[in-house]
């Protein structure tokens, strides 16, 4: 019998194997329509944030258009969960929490989260890297769940993996984070084509780089870091709500704050 809460025992081997899990369709329509309508009024009311919500925009590309879903070109964001209730939920509602159980164990934390868009014309110069060496612990016992909100498909800035690569524990890297393109054997990765709803959960070792996004329609995503209790932060995480206990013994500690 699988002591799963949410996954397959084939998931949770897939992960174990690949060092990622795509989870197609995992909001339902209803809350991806919910979740596009709080993310338009984030990226679009960004006046009066709270100031350690840092958002970045980006300068329209050359040859062009501007989504109307992101008039202001917003590229990203730190700390999004201070924006409303509605984020916080979406960090730590148990469905998510629960994959994260099954992946790493009993005891989870919130590490941090993010806004991660790729307006029309972006391209991604960060290259294929690891987030360890970004985030380090004392052990590698930390995950992101991607939340796409569009159809991102290769074109248009689809998340590319290397399947496998985070058995391999730390790559070479030529600046302390990114890996050289030489270094990842060409066909080793696959192209993570999401639709609105559809989550990734990938592992902090994992070899992955964000396309660039060659379409005149905005991909937005929401990236948000889970790790276990046991590990033990090295990087100095000042992050919104970093360490915030949301599982212990394999129970989800939160409810809904929107349905109380
Ligand atoms: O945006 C993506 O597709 C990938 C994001 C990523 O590489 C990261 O945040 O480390």
């Amino acid at each position: 019998m699988s002591n799963l809460l949410i996954l397959t025992p084939e998931q949770k081997k897939f992960y174990d194997e690949n060092g990622f899990l795509h989870l197609p369709g995992f909001y339902s329509e209803d809350e991806v329509r919910a979740l596009r309508d709080e993310f338009h009024t984030m990226i679009t009311e960004t006046e009066g944030r709270p100031k350690n919500m840092s958002i970045s925009f980006m300068k329209q590309a050359e040859g062009y258009e501007i989504d109307p879903f992101n008039p202001k070109n917003v590229s990203g964001m730190m700390d999004h969960v201070l924006a409303s209730d509605f984020w916080f939920d979406h960090f730590a509602e148990p469905r998510i929490v629960s994959v994260l159980v099954d992946l790493m164990g009993p005891n989870i934390d919130f590490h941090n989260g993010k806004v991660r868009n790729k307006p029309p014309g972006f391209k991604c110069d960060q290259s294929w890297h690891q987030d360890f060496p970004y985030e380090r612990h004392s052990k590698p016992e930390l995950a992101a769940a991607l939340t796409y909100l569009d159809e991102t498909d290769f074109e248009a800035g689809a998340t590319e993996i290397v399947p496998g690569s985070h058995l391999k524990g730390e790559w070479e890297s030529f600046d302390g984070t990114r890996i050289k393109d030489e270094n990842v054997e060409e066909g080793s990765w696959v192209v993570c084509k999401a639709q609105p709803g559809d989550v990734a959960i990938i592992s902090v070792l994992v070899v992955h780089r964000a396309g660039h996004n060659y379409t005149n329609i905005a991909r937005h995503a929401i990236i948000n870091e889970y790790k276990t209790m046991e590990t033990v932060d090295q990087w100095n995480n000042r992050c919104a709500l970093a360490g915030l206990p949301l599982a212990r013994n394999g129970k989800p500690l939160w409810e809904k704050i929107q349905n109380r």
